[in-house]
């Protein structure tokens, strides 16, 4: 058994400019708060207690600073001026839309910034980084770029590491990252991965909701890893049609379990069985429609939580949401089965008001002790430097922040100014 590598978990520090835009048709939360007040300092503080929930449970967490929002180059690339001041304002006339994706703090969601196959599973041993091109959504497209060399400073040793560029900005192959992405681990101690996708390269899907993720993207993950061991999925229509954006809003796993919803994937019984072939030990905890309708699974976001591997057994961190009802009673199974060994409810409500929930919130990477040491050591956590974090959000995120603000200037002044000093703190200036 391969006991040599650790996953990390990477967060991405909820942002100063996080608003309620409604920017992601398909993800009902979303849609559903948009135009509402946002609160940036409690939604950072939220996700600031998540990361110390993990980091007391013994897992090493590491964060990303937000990228630099507003996206002044994009305003100005629409036309605007080149002074961040003078663009926001003229944007706000002209096409307030085009503000609010200039501002969109999205990329808080860091499952969706890069799929990532470790080193003991790629056919160069190195631990191979592609970053999503999120190319379905128009104000995460803009991540891609950005969030790209920022993961290139942060895993810039090439003996260890290679980043990719995102994919080709075609729709063919439109990516949203790990959130579609799961790495089992066989007897052995290497990876089974586990790819659901819900449009080919050349077929949208025929939903009503955009189909994010191409089976396409995923075979060049494969390709450009040399990634042997996988299996590959597609996600149910009806599933999309009330919500199911991404695929880590009705599975969850962690090495050696898989949760998902009974109608989740198309020919499902046939792709877990293909998975157990691999895995004779997984085990599989199917969630029937009685126990948590599909509507009540988006709602919850039980299939979000975060699962970790402790010393102690597996903890889950849930949303607040899933602490009463029928998810509540399925937490309390999962316990009483022994699937899980302790449940933390997250009060997380300023992320889930944008269909973030805790799994969302972070990136999976699986590191060996060299790997680890060669990474960026600036994004790693202590709790010293989550203190200092907490201090820097608690001192200069805005309480409120309502779409009327997005076009003030000292609102753009601050925001860049307040991500700028997060850049340094975390030894990533200029990116
Ligand atoms: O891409 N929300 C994100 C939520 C991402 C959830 N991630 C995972 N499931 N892994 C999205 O839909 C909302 C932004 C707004 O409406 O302003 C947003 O982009």
């Amino acid at each position: 058994m391969n006991t040599l590598y650790e996953e990390i978990q990477i967060d991405s520090l909820i942002a100063p400019t996080h608003h309620y835009g409604g920017l992601a048709y398909g993800n009902v939360a979303s849609m559903s708060h948009a135009g509402q007040v946002s609160h940036p300092r409690a939604a950072a503080l939220q996700g600031i207690a998540k990361m110390r929930a993990v980091m007391e449970a013994g897992i090493v967490q590491a964060v990303l600073p937000p990228l630099l929002r507003p996206d002044t180059c994009f305003l100005h690339a629409c036309g605007f001026s080149e002074c961040p001041e003078d663009s926001v304002q003229q944007a706000q006339c002209a096409d307030p839309y085009l503000l609010r994706l200039a501002y969109s703090s999205a990329s808080t969601w860091a499952a969706n910034c890069a799929t990532v196959i470790p080193s003991t599973d790629s056919s160069d041993n190195r631990c191979h980084i592609i970053p999503a091109n999120l190319l379905a959504t128009p104000h995460r497209a803009l991540e891609a770029h950005p969030r790209y060399h920022m993961l290139k400073r942060c895993f810039a040793a090439d003996e260890f590491f290679c980043v990719h560029e995102p994919l080709p900005t075609s729709t063919a192959l439109a990516d949203e990252g790990a959130a579609n992405h799961h790495r089992f681990v066989d007897e052995e101690g290497n990876g089974v991965h586990l790819f659901v996708a819900n449009r080919s390269a050349w077929e949208c899907g025929h939903t009503a909701f955009p189909a994010r993720q191409s089976s396409a993207a995923q075979e060049c993950h494969r390709r450009l890893s040399g990634l042997q061991k996988y299996v590959q999925a597609t996600i149910l229509p009806e599933a999309v049609e009330v919500g199911a954006f991404h695929n880590d809003v009705i599975m969850a796993a962690t090495d050696t379990m898989l949760l998902l919803h009974q109608s989740a994937w198309r020919d499902q019984s046939s792709i877990i069985q293909q998975l157990l072939t691999f895995l004779p030990h997984l085990k599989v905890r199917e969630v029937s429609q009685s126990e948590l309708p599909l509507s009540e699974a988006i709602s919850s976001y039980l299939f979000n939580s975060q699962f970790l591997t402790t010393d102690k057994g597996v903890l889950m961190i849930a949303p607040q949401q899933c602490a009463e009802g029928r998810a509540k009673t399925l937490c309390e199974s999962l316990q009483s089965s022994g699937i899980v060994q302790k449940i933390i409810y997250q009060p997380l409500d300023e992320s889930m008001h944008n269909g973030g929930g805790p799994a969302c919130l972070r990136l999976r990477v699986s590191l060996n002790k060299s790997e680890q040491a060669a990474m960026h050591q600036g994004i790693i956590l202590t709790k010293k430097r989550l203190a200092d974090v907490e201090e820097l959000v608690r001192s200069e995120y805005r309480e409120e922040l309502s779409l009327d603000d997005l076009g003030d200037p000292d609102v753009a002044k601050k925001s860049l100014r307040t991500i700028a000093a997060l850049h340094t703190f975390f030894g990533l200036e200029h990116i």
